[in-house]
């Protein structure tokens, strides 16, 4: 109890000195665009110096925008106000423009950037120096500013600029679960930002904030509403409003996306039937689309989750996915519009292993698709967890496009209470090799459309965006869509650099914080699965809410929706036999990874669960026994928070007072929780293996039955009406 009113009392200091310090006082709404003053004073100097004059031409909304960031943020870093010039000033100048503006410069745009890329160089201007920021298009030219800022962001040099950069990928998108009555599925940051009662009249500062941080990593999609869609999206009411969101968008190089519900030409349009094969039902898509782009002539396309846990689809009508696709497709196509049609589909009615549906379902249709269509697919082959190994599609289906599909928002990953940096999840994912095109195809160079050049390509990442201040919950959540954008940009970025400057544009450039902290970023999501998902585990968690531990689960509504499904524990083992002698879904991989994961000697620990089925006794490479194992993990994350914890609390000082105290509470909560987490499987697995915990580990707090037995009511993420929980 004294403990408790010291830690009690010290926090409430805490938080006393960060409300009355209002100058470090830090609510984390501006994201890493915060705009730090410089404070290394030689550095802000020369900045200074070679930024005294700008010829920016402002022809259109997008340029203007640029210029206006541009600005913004020089005064912020640097209290420089630029003038504006037409002349070159020596060694003082900025340039900034797409070819049109620059031949009165004589400089030319190298075809090379694209459309999107942009080139920044310190060059020769006729006799004088200076710095150009270059690019093909408008939106070139503010992906090409927002990259000059991070420069100065991140203090580094000007002086001898030559960056070239362009995305490698041509569909960079949000998906928000946003349901019309603002709830989020699967939303842990407050509620939808979308304020559809009061648009299309009000149009919220939040709206622009979002779309000028979207443009700063290269985001260039936004799919505003669930994929359990609610067929009222296609209402003229809401294409208003939906139009008034595409017009702030626009401005910042993203195009608007609907998520539709296959059944909207009966929901809406009175149909009898949603047959894609039906005439009525092609034509009510055809002028739905002819609609829609009357309000949004811009209007990037339709994300699709059919015949999927409850949602209709093709099948409902005996047709196939490819059908339901080519139709919507073809409704369209005379817009330039895509269809993004999900693959993540399973049936509990289907009796094989639910690893393996998606990649039988789509697989027979390779090459069956129309060219505007792009196959979404979840990194892994059941759903977001923890970890897991890259799923069997990529590769699998050359002639078609497929569209990673990550999740941001942490479903599966604590929720907002956990820091966990998502980048290592993202990249071990796209570092995979699937050998379906000879060693070193990994799953990047497979989403980047490397085997086949004439494939459309993308990259969707599940929002983890509310109404929060500080926008995703937590302010260390707010670093996996900043991660997310630099990936989707360009697959290949190393994690811990997207890391070092995501942490010097949202806090300081002080070594002593980023070094640090960056490192246990780095660790955290191996933190998360150690007290979460050691060994291969997964889908062990609360039923439908998703909270907490609940590896007992074995009721839920569909059998595939129970954690015994997934871990298969008994007195005699644990873990999925997924080789030949089981549900062989190893078999959907090509043979060099089938044949490394199948083998015991080779498949690494990481996976070892998500393959194997073991008996609790069975020795480890490091000696120990699967049981004794699986503790040490449990423990180690668990600890590993407690060692974060502690870095963090030498932070203090560092940066604002508001952020470091919430950080602080925050992994306070998932040091709670974390231990929650491995006591209670633990003690569950324990009751299987009949095996001992090590002497030297802390003893769980509660018995088993406790944990069981804990209720969670009102859990964030599952407030909507329109879709169904598993
Ligand atoms: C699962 C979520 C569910 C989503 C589904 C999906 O639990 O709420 O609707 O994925 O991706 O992870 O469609």
């Amino acid at each position: 109890m004294a403990k408790y009113s010291i830690k009690y009392m010290c926090l409430l200091a805490l938080l006393f000195i960060a409300a009355i310090s209002k100058v470090y006082a830090n609510d984390g709404y501006k994201l890493w665009l915060e705009y730090n003053k410089v404070t290394n004073t030689q550095l802000a100097a020369g900045y200074r110096q070679q930024l005294k004059y700008m010829i920016f031409p402002t022809a259109s909304d997008q340029l203007k925008a640029s210029k206006a960031e541009l600005l913004t943020a020089l005064d912020g870093m640097l209290t420089l106000k630029p003038a504006d010039t037409k002349n070159i000033m020596s060694g003082q100048t900025v340039i900034i423009g797409t070819p049109q503006t620059l031949k009165a410069f004589s400089i030319s745009v190298p075809d090379s950037i694209g459309t999107e890329g942009y080139l920044i160089k310190t060059t020769l201007i006729g006799q004088k120096k200076g710095i150009v920021i270059m690019a093909n298009t408008d939106v070139g030219v503010m992906y090409g500013v927002f990259n000059f800022l991070k420069l100065i962001q991140t203090n580094q040099s000007i002086n001898k600029l030559n960056i070239s950069d362009h995305p490698r990928i041509m569909y960079r998108v949000l998906d928000h679960w946003d349901n019309l009555n603002r709830t989020v599925e699967r939303g842990y940051a407050g509620s939808s930002i979308w304020n559809w009662h009061k648009l299309p009249g009000i149009v919220d500062q939040r709206y622009i904030d979002y779309a000028r941080a979207n443009a700063s990593v290269g985001i260039n999609g936004s799919v505003v509403n669930n994929v359990n869609a609610d067929a009222l999206i296609l209402s003229p009411q809401y294409l208003l409003k939906v139009q008034a969101l595409a017009n702030v968008f626009r401005t910042y190089g993203i195009r608007i996306y609907l998520s539709v519900k296959f059944s909207s030409p009966v929901e809406l349009g009175g149909l009898k039937t949603a047959d894609p094969l039906d005439p009525a039902v092609k034509k009510w898509w055809a002028d739905k689309a002819d609609e829609i782009y009357h309000y949004i002539p811009d209007f990037g396309g339709f994300l699709v989750k059919a015949n999927s846990e409850g949602q209709p689809g093709p099948q409902s009508y005996g047709r196939t996915h490819a059908d339901g696709a080519n139709m919507l497709a073809d409704a369209l196509a005379p817009h330039h519009g895509i269809v993004m049609w999900r693959a993540f589909v399973y049936d509990n009615k289907v009796p094989d292993d639910r690893f393996k549906q998606a990649y039988n379902e789509f697989k027979p249709f390779d090459g069956k698709f129309k060219d505007n269509v792009i196959i979404q697919v979840k990194n892994g082959p059941i759903d977001f967890q923890p970890r897991e190994p890259f799923h069997p599609l990529f590769g699998a289906m050359p002639n078609t496009p497929l569209m990673m599909e990550f999740q941001l928002t942490q479903e599966y990953l604590g929720f907002s209470t956990h820091l966990v940096y998502e980048a290592p999840l993202f990249a071990e994912c796209l570092q995979s090799d699937t050998y379906t095109h000879g060693r070193g195809s990994t799953v990047a160079r497979v989403v980047k459309g490397d085997f086949n050049r004439k494939l459309i390509t993308g990259m969707a990442g599940v929002a983890n965006i509310g109404t929060d201040l500080n926008w995703c919950g937590h302010p260390f959540a707010q670093a996996n869509w900043y991660a997310f954008g630099r990936m989707a940009w360009s697959p290949d970025q190393s994690s811990a650099v997207i890391a070092g400057d995501w942490l010097r544009m949202t806090f300081t450039n002080d070594e002593n914080f980023v070094s640090p902290v960056k490192s246990f970023m780095l660790q955290s999501r191996e933190n998360t699965v150690n007290y979460m998902t050691p060994l291969g585990l997964h889908h062990i968690m609360g039923v439908s809410t998703h909270y907490g531990p609940g590896p007992w689960v074995d009721n839920a509504g569909r059998p595939d929706w129970n954690a015994t499904y997934y871990h298969r524990a008994d007195s005699a083992g644990i873990g999925f036999d997924r080789t030949t002698s089981g549900s062989n879904a190893l078999s959907q991989y090509a043979p060099e990874v089938k044949a490394n994961w199948e083998n015991l000697q080779t498949c690494p620990d990481e996976y070892l669960l998500w393959f194997h089925r073991l008996s609790w006794t069975y020795k480890m490479r490091s000696g120990r026994s699967l049981w004794d194992e699986l503790v040490h993990h449990y423990y180690i994350g668990a600890d590993s928070v407690k060692q974060m914890g502690l870095t963090w609390d030498k932070m203090q000082g560092k940066i604002d007072a508001e952020r470091f105290t919430e950080v602080k509470q925050l992994m306070e909560v998932q040091l709670n929780e974390a231990t929650t987490w491995r006591d209670a499987c633990v003690l569950y697995f324990q009751t299987f293996s009949k095996m001992p915990v090590g002497a030297a580990y802390p003893k769980p707090e509660h018995p088993l039955d406790y944990y069981k037995k804990l209720k969670f009511y009102y859990v964030p993420g599952i407030g909507g009406n329109n879709y169904m929980t598993n």
